[in-house]
């Protein structure tokens, strides 16, 4: 049977998140080079190893971004109207915005998430701690446009989009998203991102290939999550997680290698795999501050100014589009 009909036999019983994980995981695993999409990496299990990772010592980028965004708080600040709505997409731990709202009060801080729960109790924790600002979590798909809620709409914009999340994104996609972004805020806005830089190889595959193994779980979970909800029969010590530096394409990939020639079933279908052959689970495009310049030029934005840590290993950009203001 043809895998998207094996889908849609099972579709009646599945609700429509899980028949559309289904169908996405079906489809991957058909290519010739088998492939899962990074959106798929968290579910509870995958959100709280990432929170590992953003701690180990080989991964880099959170606590650098953290030290940009430290030190040059009040630099950034000034780049932000006082009556401004702070916009953040993909907004997850609140740890990065209440550096920049204890540097600088503004009038509203609007963020947006897929996962609506999580931002609600996050928007409550910091609306406690800032009761002047008015928060609008807004539940949403933020590489889409969206609209913003009524109350913010007359006031100056400010996107925030920090932790390079940018990178994991095609470069197509990143296009797109910035363009979006840039419709979203609309005139006159500003926007401060995140940005991992290219470096070292010996530094870059450590921090996706980290010694405790934690990464290797965080990619391996994305099986046990196929397994559990689509009922497939992955067998895990069958698989290793490997990360490559892909110079030519500036990423890095995360790729799970079948240890073995073996079968997977789901859905009654037989995935068949040679030993090495390997699914492409995520890339983490890595820029230049000068290619990450021209990708935000080529979407419309203006590069106003551009911070980094002493060690050039990660970059904060804020960009604007015509008519800004502080
Ligand atoms: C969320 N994102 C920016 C992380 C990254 O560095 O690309 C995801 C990640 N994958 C493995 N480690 C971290």
């Amino acid at each position: 049977m043809n895998v998207h009909v094996a889908v849609q036999t099972q579709a009646h019983r599945l609700d429509s998140n899980t028949a559309a994980f289904a169908r996405d995981v079906l489809d991957g695993l058909t290519k010739p080079q088998k492939e899962l999409s990074p959106k798929y990496f968290y579910d509870d299990t995958g959100s709280e190893l990432f929170v590992e990772i953003t701690r180990l010592p080989e991964y880099y980028p959170t606590r650098t971004e953290l030290g940009i965004l430290r030190g040059r708080a009040a630099e950034i600040a000034a780049l932000i109207p006082p009556d401004a709505a702070i916009v953040e997409f993909g907004a997850g731990a609140t740890t990065k915005i209440r550096l920049l709202l204890a540097a600088h009060q503004v009038a509203a801080y609007v963020p947006v998430d897929i996962s609506g729960d999580f931002i609600i109790t996050q928007a409550e924790a910091l609306q406690r701690d800032f009761p002047q600002l008015a928060v609008h979590p807004l539940a949403a798909d933020f590489t889409k446009p969206f609209a913003l809620p009524p109350a913010v709409r007359d006031l100056p914009k400010v996107g925030f989009f920090p932790g390079s999340t940018i990178g994991n994104f095609e470069p197509q996609e990143a296009l797109r998203f910035l363009e979006s972004a840039r419709d979203i805020l609309g005139h006159g806005a500003r926007m401060i991102i995140g940005v991992d830089l290219e470096k070292d190889e010996n530094v870059l595959v450590p921090a996706y290939d980290d010694a405790a193994g934690v990464t290797a779980q965080f990619n391996l979970n994305l099986l046990i999550r196929i397994n559990r909800e689509l009922g497939a029969d992955f067998d895990l010590s069958a698989f290793a997680h490997r990360a490559i530096y892909n110079r030519d394409q500036h990423r890095i990939e995360m790729h799970l290698v079948s240890l073995r020639d073996q079968s997977v079933h789901l859905f009654g279908e037989r995935i068949g795999f040679r030993a090495g052959e390997s699914i492409h689970t995520e890339n983490s495009y890595k820029y230049s501050l000068e290619r990450f310049r021209a990708l935000a030029q080529q979407a419309g934005w203006t590069p106003a100014r551009c911070w980094t840590d002493a060690d050039a290993m990660f970059s904060v950009h804020a960009i604007e589009t015509n008519g800004s203001r502080v």
